[in-house]
C-alpha cells in the first residue's frame, strides 16, 4: 500500500497487518505515481491510499496518468464518519464517487460498512481486468470499527478473476488473409504488447512476415512494444495526424498491435491514412477500438491475438527496408547536447536496466540512443501529466529490486513529484536519477514555435539547483558537465546500493536523435 495518511485514513491503518507493507509518500500525486509504476512493473494490482477529498484532488493528475497508462491501481480514500457526511462536517468528501469519475473504470462508496470488503475486492478485480486501469473506493472512516461478516468475507477472499477475453478467431483469420494479400504491410507496436507479455510473440510475428516495425508516437506510449535494436525496427512514428500518414505512405496494410490509433499531439491536420492503405488494430480496450478515427479494430487480448495470428500466417521473405543507422553522439560542444548526454548514458547503461523517462526535450534522443530491447525496460507517462516519472521510478524499483532503474528527467519535471526523493531514501530504493539541467521548459519553447506563440512568459527556469534540493532529501548528488564525466558518474551511481542523483548541464533546445 502506497499512501499518505490523514485523520480519515488512520482507522484503516490501525493494527496494520504484518503481511502488508506501507510505503509513505509525502504528497498524493507521488503516492499515485509510485502505485502506478509498481503495478505496471510487478504485473499485479497496485494500491494507492489517499486522504479524503483534498488527497484525491492532489492525486488527480496521477489518476489521469494511470488511466492513460492502463495501470491497474486500486485507489482508496478515507471519508468522514457516516453520521457526519449528511451535515458535511469538515473534510467530508461531499461527492466522493463523482470526484475521480471520468478518470477511473469504477467509482464507488459502499452503502453499508459490511460492504467494504466486497467493494475492495471488486475494485481490485476491476482494476486488474482488461482494459486495465484505476478503480476507486471511498471508505467512511467509522466503517473500520464495524465487524465484517466472516462468511461472506471468506468467500470474497477466496475469489480469483482470471483470463482476458480473446479476439474472435474469425476476425484474426480475416486479418491473416488481408495480410497474405498485402504487398507492403507494416506493424505498429504499442504498449500493450509488453503489458500483456507478448514481447517475444511480436518479434516472432515481425520476423515470420518480414515486417518493418514502427513504435507508436513517443509522447503517447507508456511502454515499448518491440525491441528498438532489432533489424526490423524503423523508429517511432511522429506524433501528428499528417506526419503519421506521411511516414506510412509507402504501406498498403498497417497493423497496429496493442495501442490506440493514435495518441496524436500536437494538432497537425491532414489525411489520417495514406491513399489506398488499410489499417487494422488489435487492442484489449473496446474504447480504444471505438474512438479510432480510421481503420478497423479487433478487440481482445493482444497476446492471444498474436498467438492466433502466428498460427495463421506463413513465413514470408520480403524487402522491408534498411535497419536504422547506429546511434552517434553528435557534435561536441559545451554545454553538451541532450543527444550527447543520452549517448553517455548508453555507455553506462546495463543490459538489464530499466528506464523511466520524463525529460521532454530528450525523449526522442533517449529512444534513439539507447534502443532498449528487453521487455519491461521502459516506462513513460503516456498521459503527459508531469509528476509521473520521479514517483513511478520508485514504484518500479520496488517491484523490480534486482534490475537497475534509471530515471531520466528534466529539472522542470522533477519539481512536480520532488518529494519522491524522500521515499527513495527512506525505503532504500536505489534508483539512479539523471537530471538534465537546461534552465528552461525546452519542450514548451518548441510548442510555442509550432503554435506560433511569441513572447510567452514563464518558459525559463534559471538557477534551479536540483542536486542541492535532492541532497536536502538525503539523496547523494553529483553535478557533471561533460560527457565522459557523465558516463563515469552514472556507472558509479548505478552500481550504488542507494538512491543517487547525477545532474548534467545540457544546452537548451530539442534533441531528436
Ligand atoms: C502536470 C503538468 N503540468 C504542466 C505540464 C506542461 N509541460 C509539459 S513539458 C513541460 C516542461 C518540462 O520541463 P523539463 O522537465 O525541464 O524538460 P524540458 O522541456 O526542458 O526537456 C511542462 C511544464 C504538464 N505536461 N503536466
Amino acid at each position: 500500500m502506497f499512501g499518505n495518511p490523514g485523520s480519515t485514513e488512520l482507522p484503516m491503518l490501525k493494527d496494520f497487518p504484518s503481511d502488508f507493507r506501507y510505503v509513505l509518500g509525502l504528497q498524493e500525486l507521488v503516492v499515485m505515481g509510485m502505485a502506478d509504476g509498481y503495478a505496471q512493473a510487478s504485473g499485479t494490482v497496485g494500491h494507492a491510499n489517499l486522504h479524503t477529498a483534498p488527497g484525491v484532488g492532489n492525486a488527480m493528475g496521477g489518476i489521469f496518468n494511470a488511466q492513460a497508462n492502463h495501470a491497474p491501481v486500486l485507489v482508496t480514500a478515507g471519508q468522514q464518519v457516516r453520521p457526519h457526511v449528511g451535515i458535511q462536517a469538515n473534510l467530508t468528501n461531499r461527492d466522493a464517487t463523482r470526484m475521480p469519475h471520468p478518470l477511473v473504470k469504477w467509482s464507488f462508496e459502499p452503502a453499508r460498512a459490511a460492504d467494504v470488503p466486497h467493494a475492495l475486492a471488486r475494485g481490485i478485480h476491476t482494476a486488474g481486468s482488461a482494459p486495465k486501469g484505476p478503480a476507486f473506493v471511498s471508505i467512511p472512516m467509522d466503517d473500520w470499527e464495524a465487524e465484517a461478516d466472516p462468511a461472506s468475507t471468506d468467500l470474497i477472499m477466496k475469489r480469483h478473476v482470471a483470463g482476458a477475453p480473446a479476439p474472435d478467431p474469425d476476425a484474426i483469420g480475416a486479418l491473416a488473409g488481408t495480410l497474405a494479400d498485402a504487398s507492403r504491410p507494416v506493424m505498429i507496436a504499442g504498449p500493450d504488447i509488453d503489458a500483456s507479455g507478448a514481447w517475444d510473440l511480436a518479434v516472432e510475428f515481425a520476423e515470420k512476415q518480414s515486417l518493418p516495425v514502427f513504435a507508436i508516437p513517443a509522447t503517447g506510449g507508456g511502454r515499448l512494444g518491440f525491441p528498438e535494436g532489432h533489424p526490423n525496427f524503423r523508429g517511432t512514428l511522429p506524433p501528428g495526424i499528417a506526419p503519421v500518414a506521411d511516414t506510412l505512405k509507402d504501406f498498403d496494410l498497417i497493423i497496429v498491435v496493442g495501442a490506440s490509433v493514435f495518441p496524436y499531439y500536437p494538432y497537425l491536420p491532414g489525411e489520417f491514412l495514406p491513399e489506398g492503405a488499410r489499417l487494422i488494430q488489435i487492442t484489449s480496450d473496446p474504447e480504444e477500438a471505438a474512438r479510432a478515427p480510421m481503420g478497423s479494430a479487433i478487440v481482445g487480448d493482444v497476446k492471444q491475438g498474436l498467438v492466433q495470428l502466428l498460427a495463421r500466417v506463413d513465413e514470408v521473405e520480403r524487402d522491408n527496408g534498411e535497419p536504422l543507422p547506429d546511434p552517434i553522439p553528435g557534435e561536441e560542444q559545451s554545454p553538451i547536447t541532450g543527444t550527447a548526454a543520452m549517448h553517455a548514458l548508453r555507455q553506462a547503461f546495463p543490459d538489464d536496466g530499466i528506464i523511466i523517462l520524463e525529460a521532454p526535450s530528450a525523449t526522442l534522443a533517449l529512444r534513439n540512443q539507447l534502443r532498449l530491447s528487453r521487455p519491461g525496460s521502459y516506462y513513460f507517462g503516456a498521459g503527459g501529466g508531469l509528476g509521473f516519472g520521479l514517483a513511478a521510478a520508485v514504484g518500479v524499483q520496488l517491484a523490480q529490486p534486482d534490475r537497475p532503474v534509471v530515471c531520466v528527467i528534466g529539472e522542470g519535471s522533477v519539481q512536480y513529484a520532488v518529494t519522491a526523493f524522500w521515499t527513495a531514501v527512506a525505503y532504500d530504493v536505489p534508483v539512479t536519477f539523471l537530471v538534465l539541467r537546461n534552465a528552461e521548459y525546452a519542450i514548451l519553447k518548441w510548442f510555442a514555435m509550432v503554435e506560433q506563440v511569441e513572447n510567452a512568459p514563464g518558459l525559463d527556469l534559471p538557477a534551479l539547483d536540483t542536486a542541492a534540493i535532492a541532497s536536502g532529501y538525503g539523496v547523494n548528488s553529483t553535478k557533471v558537465e561533460d560527457a565522459d564525466a557523465l558516463t563515469e558518474a552514472l556507472r558509479t551511481a548505478i552500481a550504488s546500493p542507494k538512491p543517487e542523483l547525477v545532474e548534467v548541464g545540457v544546452a537548451p533546445g530539442m534533441w531528436l536523435f
